[in-house]
């Protein structure tokens, strides 16, 4: 498949970057961390998104390379931040559910945090809802080992699956990212607000933070400080962008 030949050469050129998008506190206003995304462009077959060449990734076996790089480019970006003197911040990676599975993951993660020299509680790796509907001991036991090494984890996409709230309280969360489904038609929609609310109420009842994702409007981003949603993400305060604009974006706000 020319995808695949394709992405494989990616991997070994160094064709795969990562973009940033900045998690901004609801409180301060800062950003206090960002989301690592995954951008490819091919020399023929032009931009290819995430969704798409994450999927090949998986289908024919590259996800562990193609994570394992994504991985290592988000933590040297961060650390070069650092050094650079940006305050602190948190860098989330997003895990796929085959990759989520692999028997080096662990490994992965500790090796990319030392690579990089990073203290793990400044990396987040985020999880959709969706790995958690299956092999339930499994997935337990790699989320704890996986706090063990000290990072920080988040449920991604929460709400498209069946979320289960009986998961949030029993596996090792620090955090729930509302997704932007849910957050697009907040300001109009009595069901979405209701829903928005109570996910809100009990990620907090369970000691869990609540992160908001895309959000557009002043509106929407007024509802979430007024129900006490902790932060936000979304082309309102940044899109992704690319890591020397990190470096240099301003802390205290836009
Ligand atoms: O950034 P964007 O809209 O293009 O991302 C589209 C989808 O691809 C999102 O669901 C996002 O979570 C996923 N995605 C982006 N980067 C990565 C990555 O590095 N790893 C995984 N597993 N998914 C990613
Ligand atoms: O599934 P995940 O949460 O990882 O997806 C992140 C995706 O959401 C990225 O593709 C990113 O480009 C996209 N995104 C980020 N902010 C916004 C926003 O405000 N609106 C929309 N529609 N998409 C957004
Ligand atoms: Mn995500
Ligand atoms: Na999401």
């Amino acid at each position: 498949m020319a995808l695949e030949a394709a992405l494989r050469c990616a991997l070994r050129s160094d064709g795969i970057r990562v973009e940033y998008q900045p998690i901004v506190d609801l409180c301060t206003g800062r950003a206090v961390g960002v989301e690592a995304l995954a951008r490819w462009t091919d020399r023929h077959l032009g931009v290819v998104t995430p969704d798409r060449f994450i999927r090949v990734a998986e289908e024919c076996g590259l996800i562990s390379d193609l994570g394992r790089r994504i991985l290592q480019l988000a933590c040297r970006d961060l650390s070069h931040w650092l050094a650079a003197g940006r305050t602190a911040m948190q860098i989330s990676v997003n895990v796929s559910v085959r990759q989520f599975r692999e028997a080096d993951l662990i490994e992965q993660v500790s090796a990319a945090l030392e690579l990089a020299q990073l203290p793990p509680e400044l990396l987040c790796l985020e999880i959709t809802e969706s790995v958690m509907l299956q092999d339930t001991q499994a997935n337990e036991t790699t989320l704890r080992r996986l706090k063990e090494l000290g990072v920080s984890l988040a449920m991604d996409d929460f709400g498209t699956g069946y979320s289960s709230l009986s998961y949030l309280k029993r596996l090792p969360f620090d955090k729930v990212k509302i997704d932007r489904s849910f957050v697009r038609d907040l300001a109009v929609d009595p069901g979405d607000a209701a829903l928005v609310r109570s996910i809100i109420s009990m990620a907090h009842d369970l000691g869990i933070a609540v992160v908001a994702e895309g959000v557009e409007t002043v509106e929407q981003c007024r509802f979430l400080k007024r129900h006490g949603c902790d932060l936000i993400q979304g082309y309102l305060f940044s899109k992704p962008l690319p890591a020397d604009a990190i470096e240099t974006l301003d802390a205290e706000g836009r």
